[in-house]
């Protein structure tokens, strides 16, 4: 539940820089996957594991098996715009990094899409409290085009660090760039310090 869903639309804060619109927008580079089976959809965790070496796979059966919650989150693309109140369900990305745990010295993770799209995003934000491996948005199953069968969600980054047809993780020993974070965009991403571009980080 997000704080301010009690307050009127026009006394909602927003991060700076960004304008409202009434619904997502299909926004991505690449084609839509066609996924006629969920249930041999598989995601892969590995890098630098709490066990060296240990690659672990989860088919979108087990992920389902994980405790399920909601997390309502605004959704900031940093294009520029944001849609307030999106009811995500799935899982909480924290219990899939439970499960799957990376070494301590760990502190960025590549995060996988199908075809290859990828994002850098630090372990800290991925494990934050809200950030959630998303099955269904505003009460049904994703759309194909909005990431089914699961898409990443991290409420207070930019959106793009949050891959659609979600595929696993990496756990990094040294950071990395990402699609858009090679592309111009900022490494961290966090939209309520309007962090879009990467000439900002320096
Ligand atoms: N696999 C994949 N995921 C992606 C992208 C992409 O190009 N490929 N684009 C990102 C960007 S820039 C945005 S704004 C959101 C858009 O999500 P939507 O199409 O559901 O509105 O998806 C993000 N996830
Ligand atoms: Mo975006």
């Amino acid at each position: 539940m997000s704080d301010e869903e009690h307050l009127e639309a026009d006394q909602r804060v927003t991060p700076p820089g960004q304008r409202r619109v009434d619904e997502l927008r299909v926004r991505h580079y690449g084609p839509v996957p066609r996924v006629p089976k969920p249930e041999a959809w598989t995601m892969s965790f590995w890098g630098a594991s709490a066990v060296p070496g240990h690659r672990d796979d989860l088919t979108f059966a087990q992920l389902m098996e994980f405790p399920q919650t909601t997390v309502t989150a605004d959704f900031h693309c940093a294009g520029g715009t944001t849609v307030l109140d999106n009811v995500w369900g799935g899982v909480l990305a924290r219990d899939v990094i439970d499960a799957f745990p990376p070494a301590d010295e760990v502190e960025h993770v590549m995060v996988y899409a199908q075809y290859g799209y990828c994002a850098t995003v630090r372990l800290g934000d991925l494990a934050s409290p809200r950030a959630i491996l998303a099955t269904h948005h505003n009460g049904e199953p994703l759309a194909p085009e909005h990431g089914y069968p699961v898409r990443l969600v991290i409420p207070h980054l930019y959106s793009w660090k949050g891959p659609k047809w979600f595929r696993g993780w990496e756990y990094l020993d040294e950071p990395r760039r990402g699609f858009w974070e090679e592309r111009g965009y900022h490494f961290t991403g966090d939209a309520w310090r309007e962090e879009r571009f990467s000439y900002q980080e320096h």
